[in-house]
């Protein structure tokens, strides 16, 4: 009797510990840091002699994790920083999932009244999210893009491949004698797989080496999807670059208050743009995502300072396809979803003494912002069929 009492007592605490144990919201580890060449670079995070790939990894990880929001620099296009967390991200229905923090900023006042969007210090970069398919713990899986807003633009180039060369430190500067803030304009050599060459410019408030200090090889090539250019010269005369922001989907491309830095699991394609549903993600992958130089700002590089989940305690259901008369039901950010490959008719949420406090029709969701926590019934009326849950929000 005792022992069994015991046991009880064992599996309640274990249920109890479950429920408590909580997600971090935050990035745990960041797997790979590789930066294109720029005018940040070796200084966000620092390079000093003796650094590795594996130590400049680590330096990345501490400026990234938790919520130290340190900033670091992904350089010019294609470099990239790859990161994971201590639980997959679930993607909810309807709801952005997680949010990149950079450190885009707002013009104080708007230069150019007949520009489409809103601009200031936008350095898009692309995100893409992958699926520990292999269990093994590390990203060594397909990866998927999220489609943003620029995705299908005829201007947007897919498969662009860039390769930046190590330069001589020590060469004989080239600087431009009609704008005095560039003094090697021959500095890092770069080409592509057909879409032109051209070289990264030094510039004279950037004086340490631009090409990443730990990287041994003489060249680094990127892979990806290439966004048009985002900056207006304004002034007309090199004195004022805006960058505009695209209207979703890229991180560092709005500030992070802004509801433009969150980011959906449900806008990712496969390598054919093909959309693909995933219910939850492990990694993701942050790239600049144009190659663009604007002046004295120099090149335009995405800067990351953090990932955020943005609804840590939802669970993926272990139903994964949903057949007409089944429903996954997830609670988040105040609202209920309901998840069926059949048509949802009519929601009825009710009490534990059976009355009725919400209902919604012809849609998946149902509003609870005004219900207190407790424990819930759904009626969902799926075709003609009725099926009955119990929630908790
Ligand atoms: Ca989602
Ligand atoms: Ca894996
Ligand atoms: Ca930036």
């Amino acid at each position: 009797m005792k022992a069994r009492k015991y046991t009880f007592l064992l599996i309640f605490s274990v249920i109890i510990f479950g429920i408590n144990a909580q997600n971090s919201p935050y990035i745990k580890r960041v797997f790979e840091y590789r930066p294109a060449p720029g005018q940040y670079i070796n200084e966000l995070p620092p390079y000093e002699a003796g650094d590795t790939p594996e130590t400049m990894r680590a330096k990345a990880q501490a400026n990234l994790a938790d919520d130290n929001k340190v900033m670091i620099s992904l350089g010019g296009y294609g470099g990239y920083v790859v990161v994971g967390f201590d639980h997959p991200i679930v993607n909810v229905a309807g709801l952005a999932d997680f949010k990149v923090l950079g450190n885009a900023f707002w013009a104080n006042t708007n230069p150019n009244p007949d520009a489409p969007r809103r601009g200031g210090s936008c350095e898009p970069g692309i995100v893409m999210v992958s699926v520990d398919v292999n269990k093994n713990g590390l990203p060594d899986d397909p990866w998927y893009e999220l489609a943003g807003s620029e995705y299908s633009k005829p201007e947007t180039i897919k498969n662009y491949q860039i390769t930046y060369y190590k330069p001589d430190e020590n060469k004989v500067k080239d600087p431009d004698n009609n704008y005095t803030f560039l003094n090697d304009t021959t500095y890092i050599r770069w080409t592509t797989n057909g879409h032109g060459s051209g070289h990264l410019y030094r510039n004279t408030f950037h004086n340490q080496p631009y090409y990443p200090q730990w990287i041994s090889d003489s060249e680094l090539t990127f892979n990806g999807t290439k966004l048009a250019n985002n900056y207006i010269d304004e002034s007309g005369n090199g004195s004022y670059y805006v960058q505009y922001a695209y209207p979703w989907g890229y991180a560092d491309n709005a500030p992070n208050t802004d509801e433009m830095s969150n980011m959906n699991i449900e806008w990712a394609v496969d390598a054919d743009g093909n959309p693909v549903h995933l219910p939850a993600i492990d990694f993701v992958k942050i790239y600049t995502a144009v190659n663009q130089y604007c002046g004295w700002l120099g090149e335009t590089s995405t800067e990351v300072m953090g990932v955020t989940d943005l609804h840590p305690d939802a669970v993926v259901s272990s139903v994964k396809n949903p057949t007409a008369t089944q429903a996954l039901l997830l609670v988040s950010q105040g609202r209920l979803t309901v998840r069926s490959a059949g048509e949802i008719k009519e929601i009825t949420i009710l009490d534990m003494h059976g009355k009725t406090i919400a209902t919604s029709h012809n849609t998946q969701f149902v509003d609870l912002q005004h219900i207190p926590a407790g424990v819930y019934i759904a009626k969902i009326k799926i075709g003609n069929e009725i099926i009955t849950r119990k929630f908790i929000k």
